[in-house]
This record gives structure tokens, sequence and C-alpha cells, in this order.
């Protein structure tokens, strides 16, 4: 069964709980079962990582080289930011989908710049939960058949 790891990154831990204009009023766990759900539909078989910190991701990104076949990722703040996220997505290679649970093109100057979005073969933004299943979606549709 083809293995798809989920990693979010700082504060979406915190979803459901504030900001509920934006992230909606799932929590993270929600996002959990959600995922699972979906996966299981897929015929996929999907783990979760959530860290706040940029270090234990560059980490869980690491890891993934050689046991994942697709990371969907939402690195959440460190998008805007993180060198070494993008570095570590580039130097394992494992196909990824970045994910925004809001439009982010719509939102602050500050959120136009994604590194991750190099390593990325698709983003999806603004489709809530949804953004998740898709992501799943384009990922076993390019890993069996090689289409985007
Ligand atoms: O839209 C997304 O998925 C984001 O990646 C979420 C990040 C944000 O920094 C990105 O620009 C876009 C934020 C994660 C969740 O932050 C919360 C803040 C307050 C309450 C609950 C969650």
């Amino acid at each position: 069964m083809m293995k798809i790891l989920v990693i979010n990154g700082p504060n979406i831990n915190m979803l459901g709980i504030r900001e509920k204009n934006i992230y909606g009023t799932e929590t993270y766990e929600d996002l959990l079962n959600y995922c699972k759900e979906e996966a299981d539909k897929l015929g996929l078989e999907v783990s979760f990582f959530q860290s706040n910190h940029e270090g234990a991701l560059v980490d869980a990104i690491q890891e993934a080289y050689g046991k994942i076949d697709g990371i969907v990722i939402n690195p959440a703040a460190y998008t805007h930011t993180s060198v070494a996220i993008l570095d570590a997505m580039k130097a394992v290679s494992v196909p990824a989908v970045e994910v925004h649970i809001s439009d982010v093109s719509s939102r602050e100057d500050f959120r136009q710049i994604s590194y991750v979005r190099q390593a990325c073969i698709k983003t999806i933004a603004g489709h809530g939960f949804a953004g998740y299943k898709e992501a799943m979606e384009v990922l076993k549709e390019y890993i069996t058949k090689g289409i985007l």
C-alpha cells in the first residue's frame, strides 16, 4: 500500500481554538480523523506528524527518505520563512503537495512567499480540510501514473 505522510507545522495543533473565521471550527484531531477516512477511501496508508519546531519538521522530512511514497505538507508559518524545510524536501525528493487551509493569496504580503513550493508538485490553498484530501488524490495519481 502506498504510504503518505501528512506533515503540519506550528500552531496547526491549535485549530478550532481561535481564529475560527480563518481556519474554521474543527480541531487538529478532527483533521487527522478526516485525513484517515479519506486515505482509507483512496486505499492509502497515512501517518501524521505535527511540530511547532523547525528542526523537528526537518528531522521528520529526512526520516521519510526511503520509507514514504508521498508527503502532504502544511508548513504553516514556516512556509514563508524556512529555507531549511525547503532544503530537506529537496534532499529527500519524495513527491510532495503543499497545502494551506486558508487562501494565503488573499492574505498579508508576508504570506505571499512560499519557500517549500519549489519542492512540491502542486500547491492547494483555501480549500479548508478538503485540500488535504485533494493533495492525497494528486499524489496517488502522480505516483501511480505519473500524471499531475
Ligand atoms: O492556511 C494555512 O494552512 C496556513 O499554513 C496556516 C498557518 C499560517 O501561518 C499560514 O500563513 C497559512 C497558521 C497555522 C494555524 O494558526 C492558528 C492560529 C490561531 C489559532 C489557531 C491556529
